[in-house]
């Protein structure tokens, strides 16, 4: 388990976010920083590292998370496609110690839909 990260702060609501979806074990919410309209984040609450450090039923919870969303977050911005993704360790892009699921919003033309 890693230190508390800021995305602990956004579970706990201390910094707002845009809630898609909460359960018991995981988070998804919308990312500050997007790459496209829609582009959310799907995060355990428990503050794991990396998808390395997480056991495999959370993985499991993330990716369900995920599914669960998919068809809402297309829906609501026109996407007919998303691309999933993690940054799994700093040299890889991750800039929040705490695992997070990109879920980014792709258009036919190709592309994050902006
Ligand atoms: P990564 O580079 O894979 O670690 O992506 C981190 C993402 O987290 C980045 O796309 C921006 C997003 N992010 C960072 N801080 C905040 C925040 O305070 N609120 C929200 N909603 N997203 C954040």
């Amino acid at each position: 388990m890693s230190e508390e990260t800021i995305f602990t702060r956004i579970i706990e609501g201390e910094i707002p976010s845009y809630t898609i979806y909460e359960d018991e074990t995981t988070y998804a919410f919308l990312d500050a920083n997007p790459l496209a309209p829609g582009h959310t984040l799907v995060i355990p609450k428990e503050p794991y590292e990396r998808l390395n450090d997480m056991p495999p039923d959370v993985i499991g919870d993330v990716f369900s998370t995920a599914g669960k969303i998919a068809d809402a977050v297309e829906e609501a911005t026109d996407a007919t496609a998303t691309t999933l993704a993690i940054n799994n360790g700093e040299d890889a892009g991750q800039e929040v110690p705490h695992a997070h699921l990109h879920i980014v919003p792709q258009s036919s033309e190709g592309g994050p839909k902006s």
